[in-house]
Formats: structure tokens, sequence, C-alpha cells
């Protein structure tokens, strides 16, 4: 299998850290210039028509993307220690936080980063006024995150899952906004270290 991702992005390293996670070696990860545009290339194209990375390309040629759809892919390929949870209930609230971070979190910070900066003013109308509303869409997600937290060492509760690896790439992504979790994050800051101590941190 072959897995197109591009160095910093924060989608392909969902994928990149649940591989490290379970410890799958045994894809080949090939790099995409996003800057360039190599994404919006017919080539690419025929793999996503949405040019977006990652995708995940099987050995008969299929083509699997959305960062979600590839993990629910691996963790039913590799069970593993399990990412999506193993009981019915878990499962759900695992799935819950993933799709809570991705629409809540990410959607706006990436909103933010790409009608703030305009670095893909060659590829989509750049409206800063909306990359502002979503800079606030995001900051509200914080509270959210920080009161769960404090209640839960992980973000779905007990064990560590793909909604921490979601929020995580989130986070950190969020820098190029300059979004963080200062010091009235108590919480967010104690798990953001723990993350920072697993193996999959550096994927
Ligand atoms: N919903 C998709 C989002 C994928 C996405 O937005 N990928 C970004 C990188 S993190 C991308 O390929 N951007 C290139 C572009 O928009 O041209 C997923 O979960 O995989």
């Amino acid at each position: 299998m072959k897995l197109y991702s591009a160095p910093q992005a924060p989608n392909p390293r969902r994928v990149l850290m649940v591989m490290a996670e379970k410890g799958i070696t045994d894809i080949d990860v090939i790099n995409v210039d996003l800057m360039k545009g190599d994404n919006l290339s017919a080539e690419f194209r025929a793999r996503n028509p949405l040019c977006k990375v990652p995708v995940l390309e099987l050995d008969d040629g299929t083509c699997i993307s959305e960062s979600a759809a590839i993990i629910c892919y691996l963790e039913s390929l590799y069970p593993q220690p399990p990412l999506l949870g193993s009981m019915p209930a878990e499962k759900a609230i695992i799935d819950m936080w993933d799709r809570r971070l991705e629409n809540s979190f990410m959607q706006p910070v990436g909103f933010c980063f790409q009608h703030g900066t305009g670095f893909f003013k060659d590829r989509m109308n750049v409206v800063p006024a909306w990359g502002e509303e979503s800079m606030l869409q995001a900051q509200k997600f914080l509270p959210v995150l920080e009161q769960q937290l404090q209640q839960h060492p992980f973000i779905a509760g007990e064990h560590f899952s793909v909604a921490d690896i979601t929020a995580l790439c989130t986070l950190e992504f969020a820098r190029v906004i300059k979004l963080r979790a200062g010091d009235e994050y108590p919480a967010i800051q104690r798990w953001y270290s723990a993350m920072q101590q697993r193996p999959s941190y550096n994927a």
C-alpha cells in the first residue's frame, strides 16, 4: 500500500500517527508537494477528485481518501491496539469526539489558515473576514476541550484514542494561526505534555 502524504499537513499526520501507534511499517509514504500544487495534477485528481491528502492507495489500485476513513480501514486490518474503541458505547463516544474535533476545531483552524494567510490563494477564493470568524470559532472549542480534560485523562475518556490524535494534530497546526492553549488551559497543557511523550508524537 502507498500513503500519499505531505510534511507538516495535519490530516496526513493523523494517519501517520495511527500507523506509528499500531506499528504499521509496510505502507510506503509518498510526499506530495502541496505548495507546488502536485495534488492538483490530473494524476493525483484520479486518486482523489477533491485533490487533498492523505490518500491511501491499496495494492489493487483502490484509493481511499478522508483521514477518518483511512484510519477506520487501518483499524480493521490492524486491530491492535484499538484506537477506535472496543465496546459499543466507547466506540460511539470516540466517534463523537472525533467528529466534534473535525467539525468544530480542525475545520475552523483550517479555514482561518486558508483565509487568513492566503496560502492557497492560487486555488481558492480568499475571504479574510471568514478567516477572522473562523479564528473565533476555533477559540471557542478550547474551553470545551479543557472541561473534558479536567474530568478525564484522554479526550474520549480513560483511554488514548484517535480523538487524541485528531486533537494533537489540530492543536499543533493551530500554531500557524497563532492559536495556542495557554496557561488558562491547565488540563489541555497536562494532556499535551503526555502526548509529547508518546513515540507516535514524532510521526
Ligand atoms: N477531510 C479531509 C481533509 C483533507 C485536507 O484538507 N488535506 C489538506 C492537507 S491537511 C490538503 O490536502 N490541502 C491541499 C489543498 O487544499 O490544496 C481529511 O480528513 O482527510
